[in-house]
């Protein structure tokens, strides 16, 4: 629904007109995958889509949260004296709302207080575009200019991580976070995740002929399950016994894998230490205008994520494959893993052919069709609606 229809429906459930709307995308990462809490680096870009807030203040406190995604699940609490524990008994479908909330209890630091918040989203969630961190930052972006609080756009992506982190039990990095707030039109946000450092690297791939499919294979992730959380620990335990800050510190990968004897761990630790070589490695050939050479990276971090980092999918696998055969420059999984979408790279004039290849393949297994969506790199959270 556009900002405008929200600010009605606003009304409509509140019996008051909010104060604004407030937009916070979902994104791709081009490349760059579990790297961001290894302190190395991401190259992602923000889509089109993303959530929308209208949102208003309250005196007394009381944050109030609706969404249209979630018919007759509307949660009020008290932010004073509230904390992680607060959403205990926040079980489905209420469970939603313990982002927004973690986000609005940790703002108070700042000087923010109560709302009401009513949400609507056009982000598929489950998917791997990054539905809960753009729930997040609407959220913070929102609170912070009704509360005329000045906090800087990398200082909010940590709060929203930490609200990730500590309200909802998501082990997260920041790079979903950061991707929401900084991106900007037309550019991939190359960000240093141990210095917080980040530049916009040019992407315009339509005007090198190339058309990048975002491809929804629709097995839905879901990353609150442990796995994500056991390949951190995992990264950790190797930076420990390599007696590094963390993997980004690894300069020779030979000598690590030396001396790592648990083979699992030495699948994680050469993941890490290549994908971070890959970021780099795409940003120089966006750089040079050389974005027709992107595909084997792309295609290099899938065949890691699935051979060492061991998070790939049967969807995700299958839709690199036929994407390849059909004559794709390359493809790869995106986001946490274990279910989500793929981003695949082709050339303009075979797109089409690649993305019926894509849906022949997943009919012969006869496994539910995925959506293909729009991947224009597009603005970071913004206002629209005063
Ligand atoms: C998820 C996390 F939220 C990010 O922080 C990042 O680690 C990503 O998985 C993998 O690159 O989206």
């Amino acid at each position: 629904m556009d900002a405008t229809s929200l600010a009605a429906a606003f009304t409509e459930a509140y019996r008051r007109a909010p104060e604004g709307v407030w937009h916070a995308p979902g994104r791709i990462n081009l490349i760059g995958e579990h790297t961001d809490y290894n302190d190395g680096f991401v190259l992602p870009f923000a889509l089109a889509r993303g959530v929308t807030v209208a949102a208003a203040r309250r005196d007394d406190g009381v944050l109030e949260m609706r969404s249209l995604q979630v018919a007759d699940a509307g949660v009020s609490v008290a932010l004073d004296g509230a904390g992680p524990k607060t959403i205990d008994g926040w079980t489905e479908p209420r469970r939603w709302a313990a982002y927004p909330f973690g986000v609005a209890a940790l703002l108070r630091e700042l000087g923010t207080g109560g709302a009401s918040l009513l949400f609507d989203s056009d982000l598929p969630q489950g998917a791997g575009l990054s539905s809960s961190a753009a729930l997040e930052c609407a959220t913070a972006l929102a609170l912070c200019e009704l509360y005329g609080i000045d906090a800087d756009r990398a200082g909010l992506a940590r709060v929203a991580q930490r609200a990730e982190n500590e309200y909802v039990g998501m082990p997260c990095g920041i790079m979903d976070q950061s991707a929401s707030l900084l991106c900007t039109a037309g550019h991939a946000l190359m960000l240093d995740c141990r210095s917080g450092l980040s530049a916009q690297v040019p992407l315009d791939l339509p005007g090198k002929d190339l058309t990048l499919l975002v491809v929804n294979t629709n097995a839905r992730h879901t990353l609150t399950d442990g796995d994500y959380g056991r390949r951190r620990a995992e990264c950790e335990r190797a930076a420990a016994l390599l007696d590094v800050p963390a993997l980004r510190d690894v300069t020779d990968l030979a000598a690590a894998l030396d001396r790592l004897p648990d083979p699992v761990l030495r699948r994680r630790v050469q993941h890490v230490v290549t994908e971070n070589h890959r970021v780099e490695a795409v940003v120089g050939l966006l750089r040079a205008g050389a974005e027709t050479e992107l595909g084997a990276l792309l295609t290099a971090s899938h065949l890691s994520l699935r051979d060492q980092y061991e998070i790939s999918w049967p969807e995700a696998d299958l839709t690199v494959e036929a994407a390849l055969r059909a004559g794709a420059r390359g493809g790869r999984m995106v986001g946490g893993g274990f279910g989500g979408s793929v981003i695949v790279l082709a050339a303009a004039d075979r797109a089409g052919a690649v993305q019926d290849a894509i849906v022949a393949a997943y009919r012969e297994r006869g496994l539910t069709e995925p959506d293909f969506l729009d991947a224009v790199p597009s603005p970071g959270a913004r206002r629209c609606v005063n």
